[in-house]
């Protein structure tokens, strides 16, 4: 039990327990096929808080058969849109009731400061659940004008088992982008949570079965990326994957998907996206918001505003305000009330973030602040900031994933256009100005999924959100995402008797 009574001033903690650390198939938590387990951490202080069933392929053939099967027999995909949709809303009340302890689970798995998974995450992770509630029983097709004598009409049919791997930057977040939809549609899944982050999940897949979920309908398997995530990816026996994860990761699955059944794939992966302060910005107000844009969520955004490029004209002001700024963020206990950074997720993010910035000094980008780990266990590191970044370096091409933030000089629009698309990615962009041109013109050019105008990080449940180039394939939220798990049938009957 997780509740430090001595604390309890300075902590927010709402008492939490871990009650579910085994695979959820076909409605039953169960141990791994194998038996084995695997420890998940506290990442405030590195020690293990839970063992957890290391689910591998035959887990995920167990539960690709119970989402078949429930699929192809059960009530699910058969039951009136309008009940499906009763589900989703009762669940998304569930999750409110359980917010408290299900941000604090959030947190103690994750290091995310308590107050943004309970005022920002649990929120949106409901909302989304209310609006593809609102989808489920709004999603038909059309009656199509062909030519001839034909009534010709599409269905709009669901896919069929969904493979879903998700990250641990927002485990909850995630479960609800992907879930979300695949439910409305009236899909099955099988979801492999990320090895870092597996409790939540596994509590609010509870949560839903107490909903009213059919069992196998939305099994829940932990494990690692190379055995039960590759197994999902490349089953025979799943019609849809969606991932989010590294570029690199993103590649494999999509090749095990083809090699294997060539299911349809969604892939939301890594950025190195460009933050453009233009001449005219107030300056306070640019600093703020840069500084968001990239500290977020200990860096550990796949759109974090993570190149801060800045006009000349402001750009020494700036740079002396945004270094101020990053001195003054509050790292800590992410329990603690006011903190804004907690640790990075684990030892290997930590040792990567720690090695970029060790490139970015050796590569005469100049250090402002910051550069190492904070205070002496777990994997807080330093709000760190350079300057003189150029193009070239690594630092400005590589997804770091942690608190650096890079600020980077310009002199006009058409050069920063240049080198703000000039990189593999393209998820998101920010743009702050007060000059409506300027961000028209700036919103056409850039090659980004997204574009924040004077804002940055919006996630409203009905807002697409996906990659240019290697940043991903295909859009998530909003109404996109419906078609992701959706298949169409042309249906065509001859309206006059046909000579057969
Ligand atoms: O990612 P992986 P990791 C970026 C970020 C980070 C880097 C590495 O730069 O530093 O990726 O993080 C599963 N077959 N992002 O190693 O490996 C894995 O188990 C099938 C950006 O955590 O992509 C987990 O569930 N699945 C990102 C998921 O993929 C496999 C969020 C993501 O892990 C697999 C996270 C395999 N062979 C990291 N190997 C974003 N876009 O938000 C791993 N996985």
């Amino acid at each position: 039990r997780f509740s430090t009574a001595a604390a309890a001033e300075e902590l927010i903690i709402p008492p939490v327990q871990i009650n579910y650390t085994q695979n959820l198939i076909n409605g039953q938590f169960v141990d791994a096929v194998s038996g084995k387990t695997f420890p998940t951490y506290d990442p405030r202080t590195g020690e293990v808080i839970a063992h957890v069933a290391e689910g591998d392929a035959e887990d995920i053939n167990r539960a690709v058969a119970a989402a078949r099967k429930a699929f192809d027999e059960g009530p699910w995909p058969r039951m009136t849109a309008y009940e499906r949709s009763r589900i989703l809303l009762r669940f998304a009340d569930l999750v409110e009731k359980h917010s408290d302890e299900l941000a604090a689970l959030e947190t103690w798995n994750n290091g995310k400061p308590y107050e943004q998974a309970a005022k920002s995450e649990l929120p949106l992770f409901i909302r989304l659940f209310h609006y593809y509630a609102g989808w489920a029983d709004k999603i038909h097709g059309l009656t199509v004008p062909a030519d001839g004598d034909y009534h010709v009409q599409t269905l709009h049919e669901p896919i069929g088992v969904a493979g879903q791997i998700i990250p641990w930057n927002f485990p909850l977040v995630m479960f609800a982008w992907k879930v979300g939809p695949a439910l409305a549609c009236g899909n099955t899944i099988v979801l492999k949570t990320a090895e870092q982050t597996p409790l939540t999940a596994l509590f609010v897949a509870k949560l839903f079965h107490e909903a009213g979920l059919p069992p196998g309908v939305l099994n829940i398997v932990s494990g690692f990326g190379p055995t039960a995530g590759a197994a999902l990816a490349s089953h025979m026996d799943v019609d849809k994957l969606a991932f989010t994860g590294s570029t690199d990761t993103g590649k494999i699955v999509l090749e095990l998907a083809a090699r294997s059944n060539l299911k349809p794939v969604t892939l939301e992966l890594g950025g190195k996206s460009p933050f453009i302060v233009c001449e005219d910005a107030d300056v306070d107000k640019a600093v703020e918001l840069a500084h968001f844009a990239l500290f977020f969520n200990q860096g550990q955004c796949c759109c974090a505003g993570s190149r801060t490029y800045v006009h000349e004209r402001v750009h020494d002001e700036f740079l002396e305000k945004a270094k101020a700024r990053a001195v003054r963020r509050v790292v800590g206990d992410p329990f603690k009330k006011g903190v804004e950074q907690g640790p990075q997720i684990d030892t290997e993010q930590f040792e990567k973030v720690l090695r970029y910035i060790r490139a970015g000094i050796k590569s005469n980008a100049t250090l402002e602040c910051g550069g190492d780990r904070f205070g002496s266990k777990g994997y807080f590191i330093q709000p760190t900031v350079f300057s003189n970044v150029q193009d070239d370096m690594l630092i400005a091409q590589d997804e770091i994933f942690g608190p650096v933030q890079s600020i980077f000089k310009f002199k006009d629009l058409d050069e920063v256009i240049r080198r703000a698309n000039a990189t593999r990615y393209g998820l998101a962009a920010g743009v702050f100005t007060r000059n409506l041109d300027t961000a028209n013109t700036l919103t056409r050019a850039l090659r980004a999924g997204t574009v924040w105008i004077n804002c940055f990080d919006v996630f409203d449940a009905a807002i697409p959100f996906g990659g240019y180039k290697m940043s991903g394939i295909g859009r998530e939220k909003g109404i996109y995402s419906l078609n992701n798990y959706l298949q169409v049938k042309a249906v065509i009957t001859p309206l006059k008797k046909a000579a057969w």
